[in-house]
């Protein structure tokens, strides 16, 4: 299960998210999903809180998860998966279900950082054997947009409207990574679908490690970040030069950064493709664009200094 990730061997598996799914076109949650069960070779049950993940993927009385798959309450998907994966353990013990099966949560940011915080945090303060992505489109995009506290300083969103009374967003992201890696869990991490050998590798890591698992995936959304529909490798990929989306894993407390950029990108770079932030580029806004950029450049110095 563990070793090198062999393009050949992963276009030979059957992708476990079938098309057909109402998803648009260039999502980078779909990307995810599809990158993280090929990385898999084991049984998945996999949870997901409502979200755009969640209603494009079961419509009425069809589904696209070739998985089981269960669909739970927006704000308690770690508290179902937990409740599966203590249910297995009993199971196994009286010799009724196979061993090797992973239990797996996808949510979005907001079922994540927001709405579904509590029962995460319980979830992995009590140990269960599971692992929790979160596709991390940084806004509430299945209802129009909302911002969420995984939405960056200065996003043009609909409950935080760029204008004449407010600059986008007034306030920074939450670094939900570095909240989860303090509940001492064995493993978590950031990933980014622009580097999916670095991504699958993480996926197949985390599955190996007993105990519960985070992992942070970032995933563009063209509708609310308002970029080109075939930009989203491309946006995550200047999201993680620009050290924007630092790619690094703490495994038992030991931080690992796993790419650090040849030349680090000005945040502008990722910025400028995307309409929710055409406003910082006005002059009355542009000093929130160095804010935005002082702030990268501290957390990224500290995560430096944390290995
Ligand atoms: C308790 C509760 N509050 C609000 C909603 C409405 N709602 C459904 S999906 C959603 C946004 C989901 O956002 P996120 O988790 O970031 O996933 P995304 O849609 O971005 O994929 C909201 C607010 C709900 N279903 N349940
Ligand atoms: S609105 Fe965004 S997150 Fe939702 S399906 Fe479309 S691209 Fe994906």
């Amino acid at each position: 299960m563990r070793g090198s990730i062999k393009l050949k061997d992963i276009s030979e598996k059957e992708i476990l998210l079938a098309s057909g799914h109402r998803m648009c076109s260039g999502c980078g949650a779909a990307i995810v999903v599809k990158m993280v069960l090929l990385a898999s070779d084991y049984p998945i049950v996999a949870c997901s809180p409502t979200g755009c993940l969640e209603v494009t993927t079961c419509i009425s009385d069809y589904t696209s998860w070739k998985i089981p798959w269960i669909h739970s309450a927006f704000e308690n998907a770690a508290a179902t998966i937990a409740g599966v994966e203590t249910m297995h353990r009993v199971l196994v013990k009286k010799g009724k279900a196979r061993e090797d099966i992973k239990f797996i949560v996808f949510a979005g940011d907001g079922g994540t950082y927001d709405i579904g915080f509590q029962s995460l945090s319980g979830a992995m303060e009590r140990g269960h054997d599971i692992l929790y992505i979160c596709y991390d489109n940084e806004a509430y995009m299945n209802t129009g947009t909302q911002r969420s506290s995984a939405s960056p300083l200065g996003a043009d969103t609909s409950t935080s409207p760029a204008g004449d009374v407010i600059p986008g967003k007034t306030q920074h992201r939450k670094n939900m990574t570095r909240i989860m890696a303090e509940h001492n869990i064995p493993y978590a991490a950031q990933a980014s679908p622009s580097h999916y050998n670095d991504l699958m590798k993480k996926i197949r890591k985390a599955l190996e490690i007993k105990g519960p698992k985070f992992i942070n995936i970032l995933s563009p959304c063209n509708r609310g970040w308002r970029s080109n529909s075939n930009d989203a490798i491309e946006l995550s990929k200047i999201a993680v030069d620009s050290c924007y989306w630092p790619l690094y894993e703490i495994e038992n407390g030991k931080t690992t950064v796993n790419h650090i950029p040849k030349e680090k990108k000005p945040l502008r770079d990722f910025l400028k493709p995307q309409g929710r932030f055409s406003h910082l580029f006005k002059e009355n806004n542009i000093h929130l664009i160095d804010q935005l950029q002082k702030k990268i450049d501290e957390d990224w110095n500290r995560l430096l200094q944390s290995c």
